[in-house]
């Protein structure tokens, strides 16, 4: 099995990770830590400068992972601030800021940056649609899962789905498919 690193202070996305590329035969390692972010409006441009940094630093193969909940009529915030959003406000304070409001369509995006020491950082986006919910629903999660309903989970919220059904559909799961793919093609070649 081949391993490969990712370097995250998140351990339930590790997790995730972890499920996920098992059923590529990829092996993941944790590297816990807190890694420089750049701010920046872009995901891709804050998980490759990450990937970079990382990888040059531990001359490892390592992978960083960036999501973020963009909420269309907060005009896609917390988007690319959604960790800090989440540690400040929290889902009340978004459930707050949508009082009233009756359009809840938002959507999760998770953006994956792969890079070896002496490489260019390769990108994997995935992204899913859904709504807001009116209030918390579910405890079998983390993060916004209480609050994000995707379409494609029959009127649940990710929380209530629980973390196997999750990620059968999940943004994360998405884009984990793509760089799994590419992963297992690009160690065929060596
Ligand atoms: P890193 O060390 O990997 O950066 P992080 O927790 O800061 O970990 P992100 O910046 O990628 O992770 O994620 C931003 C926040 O968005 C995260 O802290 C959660 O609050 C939320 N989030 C991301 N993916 C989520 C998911 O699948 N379910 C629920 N909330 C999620």
């Amino acid at each position: 099995m081949k391993k490969v690193f990712f370097a995250t202070s998140n351990k339930n996305k590790y997790l995730e990770a972890k499920a996920i590329l098992r059923s590529f035969n990829i092996e993941v390692e944790w590297l816990k830590g807190d890694y420089p972010e750049i701010q920046a409006e872009s995901l891709e441009e804050i998980a490759s400068f990450t990937a970079k940094w990382v990888a040059e630093k531990t001359k490892k193969a390592v992978f960083v992972e960036d999501a973020g909940l963009f909420i269309q009529v907060l005009n896609g915030f917390p988007g690319p601030y959604s960790s800090y959003v989440y540690k400040t406000l929290g889902n009340h304070g978004i459930l707050k800021l949508l009082e009233g409001e009756t359009n809840r369509e938002a959507f999760f995006i998770s953006v994956i940056a792969y890079c070896e020491p002496t490489s260019k950082p390769a990108t994997f986006i995935g992204k899913v649609n859904g709504t807001i919910a009116y209030e918390i629903r579910g405890n079998k999660g983390w993060g916004f899962d209480p609050i994000f309903i995707p379409t494609e989970g029959e009127g649940k919220t990710y929380a209530e789905m629980g973390p196997k059904n999750k990620n059968k559909i999940s943004h994360r799961r998405k884009s984990l498919e793509k760089f799994g793919a590419w992963l297992s093609k690009y160690y065929e070649k060596e």
